[in-house]
């Protein structure tokens, strides 16, 4: 495994050198931010963030995101100029070494949580969802991070119509009509998009998830067998559903897990959750056992620890504090060692 920490580019307050003091650390995994969504990343860009990341010895070999435009996702006229704007932002990152790139499928609100700063007893703070509280939101006055705010008001309106009209089967055939949209630059440049689980995995605001579980899985590999067709396989949004069977599903898809995020939450009421310190103890995912089914199915993908808590008086970014992924990349940095050595 490679072991990777996202970074926001420039604009984030962690140093590239901080960040290479973690023990193990090969790369970052970042993202030009400044191009709107469906347009091309330029290589001016995609050359100076490698630039960066190259100066302070880490890599740039995992992209998160390349958002996908919300008319690919709804399959609209023009998603095939889109598609082919996705396409040479493929090419163009292929150019730089990127070997993966990770993305979702979620309409409108990427991951959804109810409080990013939840006061933990030892002082800590954590994300956490609550269902009833996510219930009285309104999704058209919605303020968290990890989702595009650079809508208006109209537009969101807009936008959350025109979704009524789609089904679950309806956004599958769209993912499906973009893979294969895409995959002939996947095979010219030899990188893997690997989606992101929806986070969490259901149906949220009425508009339909189709990432959740293995089944989606299941149809997603049937459809578009290109082994360049691959998941990012997010242990806390997975594991959000209670339904999941995260070692199990870490040991089924391993082939075709390209990345991994790998988090702990600990589960408070039938729907919510609150994010917890990753080791297998805090909560009630089985970190050990993913990791376990990874090894011994052989994977080489990108790794990188989660949503971290806010621990040490840090006040960072809410789940991209410095310290606490640290602490969970040095975590699964030993789980790995001494399982890999197991299985020899
Ligand atoms: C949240 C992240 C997500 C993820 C996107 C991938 O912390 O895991 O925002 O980056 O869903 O497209």
């Amino acid at each position: 495994m490679k072991m990777t920490f996202r970074w926001y580019g420039e604009k984030d307050t962690i140093p590239l050198n901080y960040i290479k003091q973690i023990p193990n650390m090969s790369g970052v995994v970042t993202a030009v931010y400044d191009v709107p969504v469906g347009e091309v990343w330029q290589e001016s860009k995609i050359a100076r963030l490698k630039e960066h990341c190259n100066k302070a010895n880490l890599e740039m070999k995992v992209i998160e995101s390349v958002p996908v435009h919300e008319d690919i996702k709804l399959g609209k006229p023009t998603r095939d100029k889109l598609i082919a704007n996705y396409a040479q932002t493929i090419r163009n990152l292929g150019k730089y070494g990127v070997k993966c790139i990770c993305y979702n499928f979620m309409p409108v609100f990427d991951w959804l949580r109810t409080d990013l700063k939840k006061v933990n007893p030892d002082g800590s703070t954590c994300l956490c969802y609550n269902h009833d509280t996510l219930l009285k939101l309104d999704p058209k006055n919605l303020h968290l991070p990890g989702w595009d705010e650079s809508y208006t008001t109209d537009e969101l309106n807009g936008l959350l119509n025109e979704y009524k009209g789609i089904s679950h089967e309806q956004l599958f055939d769209n993912l499906i009509y973009f893979l294969n949209g895409i995959m002939p630059a996947c095979d010219e440049t030899g990188i893997n998009m690997a989606i992101h689980p929806d986070d969490p995995p259901w149906d949220m605001f009425g508009l339909p998830r189709i990432i959740v579980d293995s089944n989606s899985y299941d149809k997603l590999f049937k459809a578009v067998p290109n082994k360049h067709n691959g998941i990012t396989f997010c242990t806390g949004s997975l594991g959000a559903g209670r339904f999941n069977d995260l070692p199990t599903m870490a040991g089924k898809y391993c082939n075709r897990i390209f990345f991994a995020h790998i988090r702990q939450l600990k589960y408070t009421n039938d729907l919510d959750f609150a994010e917890a310190g990753h080791l297998t103890k805090n909560g009630d995912l089985d970190i050990y056992g993913v990791v376990k089914q990874l090894v011994k199915n052989g994977f080489d993908g990108y790794v990188r620890p989660d949503h971290g808590r806010n621990i040490w008086g840090e006040d960072g970014k809410p789940g991209y504090g410095l310290y606490d992924r640290a602490l969970g990349a040095c975590y699964l940095n030993g789980l790995f060692e001494a399982i890999e050595k197991e299985c020899k």
